[in-house]
C-alpha cells in the first residue's frame, strides 16, 4: 500500500492522499444515507451504514486510505455518558461531575462498541487491497473536553479550569478515557485497520503549562501501549494549533507521523521536526471550500515542499460540509498529475 510506504519513510512517486472527515455531509450520498437511521450514533452502530459511508469517498475519489465511519464521541457513550448529537448543532453532552467521574469504567468499551469493530471487519473485506484503513480515536485531551464542556468550543474554560483547580479528579477522568482509548484502538486493529490517528483537535486550548500532563503523557502513554501489542501498526498524531510545540510533541509521544494544520509552514516545521519524520496535512480546508485556485497552488507549494521528505497529503483539518464536489476532483487530479 503507497499509503503505508509513506509512513514508513519511503519516498514515493506519486503522494498518497486522503482528507481528514472524507466522509460526511458534502457527500450527496452520505447525506441520502444519513436519514436511513434515527441519530448519528445510531448509524455510528449500524454497521451497513458505517460501512457504506466509509466506503463513498474511496468510490467517488479513490483515495489512497479510507477512515473508518465513526466519532471520537463514541467513547464518552462507551463509558456511560450520555451524548446527543443536534442537528446544525453538534454533539451535546451531559458534564461530568466529580461523583460521576469517579464511576466510570473503561472496562465495557469492546461489548459497547462491538459493532463498530464489525463495521471494520466489513470494511477491510470491501476495499481495494491497495487501499489503507485509518481507525483513529479522539486523543485524552479532546475527548474530555467535551466530557467537561458538555458541547464543542474553543476556550474550554472548565477543563482549563478542572485541570489546573483539581489536578487529581482531572488525571482520574484522563486515565479512564486513555485506558478506553488504548481498549478501543486495539480492537479496531484486532478488526483490521492498518493505520491509526489519533485527533487532539483541541490541543490548541492546552495552557503550556498543562501540556506535559494533558497532551504529551497520555499520548505516550497510548502510543507506546498500543504498539506493545501492535508494532506494525504507524500512528499519526493531530496535535492540532500546538504551533511551535510540535518538534516537542512527536519526541514526547513516539508518534510515526504528524498531520500539520494550516496555521504551520511546512518548510519551517519539518525544519523544526528532522528529516525522519513523516508529515500529513496542511492545505487550508477553506481554500479547498471557497478558493479553488488558492488551494491548487497551495497544493503545489506543498508537493513541491516534500519532493525529498515523505508527506502524506491531507488538509490542515476536515473538510467543509459546504465544499464543493468538483473542487476535490480538481484536487485529486492536480495531485496526480491530471491538471
Ligand atoms: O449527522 C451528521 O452527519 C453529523 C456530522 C458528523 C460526522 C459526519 C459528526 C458529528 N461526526 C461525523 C463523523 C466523524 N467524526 C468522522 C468519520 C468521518 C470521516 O472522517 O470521514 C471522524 C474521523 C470524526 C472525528 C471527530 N468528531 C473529531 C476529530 C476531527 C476533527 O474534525 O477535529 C471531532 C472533534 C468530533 C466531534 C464532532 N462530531 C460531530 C461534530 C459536528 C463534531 C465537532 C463539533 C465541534 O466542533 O465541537
Amino acid at each position: 500500500m503507497l499509503f503505508l510506504e509513506t509512513l514508513a519513510g519511503k519516498a514515493q512517486a506519486r503522494m498518497p492522499i486522503w482528507l481528514m472527515r472524507q466522509a460526511g455531509r458534502y457527500l450527496p450520498e452520505y447525506r441520502a444515507l444519513r436519514v436511513k437511521a434515527k441519530n448519528f450514533l445510531s448509524f455510528c452502530y449500524t454497521p451497513e451504514l458505517a460501512i457504506e459511508a466509509t466506503l463513498q469517498p474511496i468510490k467517488r475519489f479513490g483515495f489512497d486510505a479510507a477512515i473508518l465511519f465513526s466519532d471520537i464521541l463514541v467513547i464518552p457513550d462507551a463509558l456511560g455518558v450520555s451524548v446527543r448529537f443536534v442537528e446544525n448543532e453538534g454533539p451535546l453532552l451531559e458534564p461530568v461531575t466529580a461523583d460521576v467521574i469517579g464511576n466510570l469504567s473503561p472496562a465495557r468499551v469492546r461489548e459497547h462498541l462491538a459493532n463498530v469493530f464489525e463495521a471494520v471487519r466489513g470494511i477491510r473485506a470491501a476495499l481495494p487491497r491497495e487501499t489503507a484503513l485509518i481507525g483513529f480515536a479522539g486523543a485524552p485531551w479532546t475527548v474530555a473536553t467535551y466530557m467537561i464542556e458538555g458541547r464543542g468550543g474553543t476556550d474550554h474554560e472548565k477543563s482549563r479550569a478542572l485541570a489546573a483547580g483539581h489536578p487529581e479528579l482531572f488525571a482520574q477522568l484522563m486515565g479512564v478515557i486513555e485506558e478506553a482509548t488504548i481498549d478501543y484502538l486495539l480492537a479496531q486493529v484486532e478488526a483490521g485497520v492498518n493505520v491509526l490517528q489519533l485527533f487532539d483537535s483541541w490541543a490548541s486550548s492546552v495552557p503550556q503549562a498543562l501540556r506535559r500532563q494533558a497532551i504529551f503523557e497520555p499520548t505516550a502513554r497510548i502510543v507506546s501501549a498500543v504498539k506493545v501489542k501492535a508494532p506494525q501498526i504507524p500512528i499519526i498524531g493531530f496535535p492540532r494549533g500546538i504551533g511551535l510545540d510540535l518538534a516537542r510533541y512527536v519526541a514526547a509521544t513516539g508518534v510515526d507521523a504528524v498531520s500539520l494544520d494550516q496555521s504551520v509552514d511546512i518548510v519551517t516545521a519539518r525544519n523544526a521536526l528532522g528529516r525522519h519524520v513523516v508529515t500529513q496535512g496542511n492545505l487550508d480546508p477553506v481554500l479547498l471550500a471557497d478558493a479553488p485556485e488558492a488551494a491548487m497552488v497551495s497544493a503545489r507549494a506543498i508537493m513541491a515542499a516534500s519532493s525529498s521528505t515523505p508527506h502524506v497529503f491531507n488538509l490542515g483539518h476536515g473538510i467543509l460540509p459546504r465544499t464543493p464536489i468538483e473542487n476535490v476532483e480538481r484536487l485529486v487530479a492536480t495531485l496526480r498529475g491530471g491538471a
